[in-house]
């Protein structure tokens, strides 16, 4: 029998880890060429980084007729308790609401809009479909914060997502500026895997959806981090789109400026990476959090420029 170990292990000692990433960030492939892939010059900066923010991409006009339609939709959600709607920790207010491309038809569009889906594919070096999609609600005064993690380690351990060939897009919806809680990356940090202490409890997803408290990475490896790569704030006018790589470090502080701030997030996920089981014999999340069954490539739609 070939033991083959975990490359990527993590909660599951009490030891932390700092581990060499053995992926590829972009990856060749067919879709080097797209009406909207980015230039060498910034596929160079992605490569470096870990994330590039491409202001404007989407009109601001544009930007608040999404945000109406999110809008909407977090106060269907909440007022029907759908599943997919995540609250804050108090419980009062919608923090998330996930598969938004498969409840909203406008949602639907805008993954397979071209200005994303380019990027996407070109990143990815292959087709892509959805593992999760989310508008992220951050209230004036009352949004949470969202603590230090890497996306990739929750998808890797939690979901079974074999390797880090993923990408975030998130569509700004709002202003996002230094009051309102902005997400916050650290450059570089998508070259090493943290791994994490603590055991990951049952259904751990019901709990850190609204406030993570396992899969985050310790002090002392987030001071490496920093000190290599520093701190960068995805600030941007709503319609910015920022897209970053699946294991960078990043983080949101809480929103207690009079701003709200709300962004929309979908990750793309390789037709080459599809989930297998989840690590440490842990249940598999429900569909609406990690896409399993809904996994067949994504076709593009010509953007309607606004
Ligand atoms: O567990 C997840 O999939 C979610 N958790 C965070 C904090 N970011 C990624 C994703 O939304
Ligand atoms: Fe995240």
């Amino acid at each position: 029998m070939v033991l083959v170990s975990d490359i990527y292990q993590s909660r599951t000692d009490n030891e932390a880890a700092i581990i060499l990433r053995q992926d590829p960030v972009v990856y060749p492939g067919p879709y080097a060429q797209g009406e909207f892939a980015l230039s060498e010059h910034q596929l160079r900066g992605y490569r470096k980084n870990g994330f590039i923010q491409l202001r404007g991409l989407l009109s601001e006009t544009e930007a608040s007729g999404l945000l109406h339609e999110a809008n909407k939709l977090v106060e269907a959600s909440g007022r029907e308790r759908r599943p997919e709607a995540v609250y804050e920790p108090d419980g009062r207010d919608v923090r998330s609401v996930f598969r938004v491309h498969r409840i909203n038809r406008v949602f639907d569009r805008l993954v397979r809009d071209g200005r994303l889906l380019d990027v996407a594919r070109q990143i990815l070096g292959s087709d892509v479909y959805v593992h999760q999609s989310r508008v992220n609600l951050k209230p004036g005064y009352a949004g949470k914060e969202f603590y230090w993690h890497s996306d990739f380690e929750t998808w890797h351990v939690e979901d079974g997502m074999p390797r880090m060939r993923a990408v975030s897009c998130v569509v700004l919806l709002t202003e996002n500026n230094e009051f309102n809680g902005p997400l916050m990356l650290v450059p570089g940090s998508h070259m090493h895997y943290i791994s994490c202490i603590g055991r990951t409890p049952v259904d751990h997803y019901k709990k850190s959806l609204r406030r993570q408290e396992y899969g985050v990475p310790d002090p002392t490896s987030l001071d490496f981090l920093v000190d290599r790569g520093g701190l960068q704030s995805a600030k941007g006018p709503a319609g910015s789109v920022l897209f970053f790589d699946c294991n960078a470090m990043h983080g949101s502080s809480s929103n207690i400026s009079p701003f709200p701030r709300a962004n929309l997030f979908c990750v793309y996920n390789s037709v080459e990476n599809h989930l297998r089981d989840p690590q440490a014999g842990l249940r598999p999340r429900p569909e609406f959090v990690a896409a399993r069954d809904d996994v067949a490539l994504l076709e593009r739609v010509e953007p309607r420029q606004s």
